[in-house]
């Protein structure tokens, strides 16, 4: 069996393919946009992270009608900036914005406000098309604040500025194989995974 990830973000695709393991042991096989002679991302105009990841997934599902699709919408909260960068945390600090650029202006952004609240989730919607075209919804959440300053090399995006629930280091310090215990896209993997498990017994 195979399924399609929906995505360009490499760090995603990492974390995908380390969640699916379980399954790939068994025969599930990964296919990424790299497996398409052609895709032009959509654009991801939506409101709400539902809404982007429909986009991302139906823009597949287009392509590859008959098959498994896998498209996430991801993104952090920050509880005292009202829920921002949200929707908007790939490209915070501008259209074509580095995940090193996003940080440094969540950070000055922060730091000019002097925010005392510095709590924030990483949210996670993933939206999941079956070969029959019936749509499966799995979300996520990772709470925990944001740090000072980042800290750390491990990961992608805000993971070097983002401090979970009861630790003290940031993601990116504490690594891929904690982080996939505990994440947003690790839970809605895990619903993907229970539903998928039930196809390739
Ligand atoms: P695709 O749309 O192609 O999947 P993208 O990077 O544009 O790739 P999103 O639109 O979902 O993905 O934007 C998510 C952004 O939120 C991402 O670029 C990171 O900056 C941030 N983000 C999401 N999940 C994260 C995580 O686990 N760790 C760190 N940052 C994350």
């Amino acid at each position: 069996m195979d399924i399609w990830l929906a995505t360009t973000n490499r760090g995603k695709v990492l974390e995908f393919e380390m969640l699916l393991e379980p399954l790939i042991k068994k025969g599930l096989k990964v296919k990424t946009l790299g497996d398409l002679a052609t895709y032009y991302p959509p654009e991801e105009t939506g409101a709400t992270f539902l809404d982007n990841a429909r986009i991302k997934a139906r823009s597949l599902k287009a392509m590859q009608p008959r098959e498994w699709i896998v498209a996430e919408d991801s993104g952090l909260a920050v509880e005292g900036m009202n829920g921002l960068p949200g929707v908007h945390s790939a490209r915070y600090a501008g259209p074509k914005a580095s995940d090193f650029e996003n940080r440094v202006k969540l950070l000055k952004i922060m730091g000019l406000k002097q925010l005392a609240n510095r709590n924030a989730s990483f949210l996670c919607q993933m939206v999941v098309f079956d070969p029959e075209g019936q749509e499966h919804l799995f979300s996520g959440e990772l709470k925990g604040t944001i740090a000072k300053n980042e800290v750390g090399r491990n990961g992608f995006g805000y993971d070097s500025v983002f401090i979970p629930e009861g630790e003290t280091k940031t993601l990116a310090e504490l690594g891929v194989a904690y982080k996939n215990k505990v994440s947003h896209r690790s839970q809605a993997t895990n619903k993907l995974l229970e539903l998928l498990s039930t196809k390739l017994v």
